[in-house]
């Protein structure tokens, strides 16, 4: 049995309380940073993402002026009055000679934050950091309806003999029994799919929503697409958003969702049904400008919790 202990916590994100040991987590949402994912080569071992979860936390006072601030997105504070615990857990230690053995913990660390009873908010790490979430996600016993927001389809099977790499965890979630539909929004352009990619994600019946879509319709038609009641599991990489909102990303790619489009999602999926939990990744704070990426990135991430808290997901004791 591996001890899953994150690296500790210096500056918390959204200014919640620091939990260094997942045994002892008690809180209704846990932030994890899970900076390191499957590299195709050596250089990436440790990425320009992997810097990603600490920007964000430093951000705080961006995001956020303070919790007891008046906040226009939410209609007021972001808990709203209520006795909501959020903790930020730290980050999973990567382990430079072995992937599988920080993905394995990265696993275990989410695992522990489920059955806590907490909702994972986590803080990437480029696109191989969701597979193991994916597959702790297990843990809950219920089929999951998967919302990716991307430029990309990530479907490749492999690239370099590395299955779990950026370029594939939405091909690994399609073959996983606890995911079902899956909905991919943002898409433009092109990455590390080629047609065969393209053809693997329609067999599987995967919702395939290219920004223009987004654009031409508006996000309430797509969100009107997606069934209602259902449990939803929502990846977000930065690259989905117009670079004129996130632009430190590796491949900035032109026409993609805009802030108001996702506040659009984010609130329309907590009311649907139940939001299980995020991610946020693929954000390369070096390459970022006025830190809008990071601020962007944690706005999601307090418009989630906000609308969260006014639909009522946190009143157990
Ligand atoms: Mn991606």
């Amino acid at each position: 049995m591996i001890t899953v202990r994150p690296s500790p916590v210096h500056d918390t994100l959204l200014f919640s309380q620091p939990c260094d040991d997942l045994d002892t987590l008690d809180a209704h949402i846990a932030f994890l940073g899970i900076p390191f994912g499957a590299a195709y080569d050596q250089f990436a071992v440790s990425s320009e993402q992997s810097k990603g979860p600490d920007a964000i936390r430093r951000a705080t006072d961006r995001i956020v002026r303070g919790l007891d601030h008046y906040d226009f997105d939410i209609g007021g504070t972001l808990l709203n009055g209520q006795p909501v615990r959020m903790a930020d857990c730290g980050n999973v230690a990567g382990h430079p000679s072995d992937p599988r053995i920080h993905q394995n913990n990265a696993e275990q660390a989410v695992r522990k934050i489920l059955k806590a009873g907490a909702m994972p908010i986590i803080l990437g790490g480029d696109h191989s950091t969701p597979i193991p979430i994916f597959k702790a996600l297990e843990e809950l016993g219920k089929p999951v309806i998967l919302i990716q927001i991307d430029a990309h389809l990530d479907w490749r099977k492999e690239i370099n003999g590395e299955v779990e790499g950026l370029s594939s965890p939405i091909r690994r979630a399609s073959e996983m029994a606890h995911i079902g539909e899956i909905f991919q929004i943002g898409l433009r352009a092109s990455g590390s799919a080629r047609t065969e990619e393209y053809e693997a994600a329609l067999a599987y019946g995967s919702h395939l929503i290219p920004a223009s879509e987004v654009h031409d319709q508006g996000m309430a038609a797509i969100l009107d697409r997606i069934p209602d009641g259902a449990n939803y599991y929502l990846t977000i990489d930065a690259d989905g958003m117009d670079p004129s909102l996130m632009p430190a990303v590796l491949g900035p790619a032109f026409g993609g969702l805009l802030y108001p489009q996702m506040l659009t999602l984010i609130h329309g999926l907590v009311k649907k049904g139940r939001v299980l939990g995020m991610d946020i990744v693929e954000i390369a704070p070096e390459r970022d400008q006025n830190r809008r990426t990071v601020i962007a990135a944690g706005r999601f991430i307090f418009n989630l919790i906000g609308a969260a808290v006014r639909a009522n997901y946190f009143n157990r004791a």
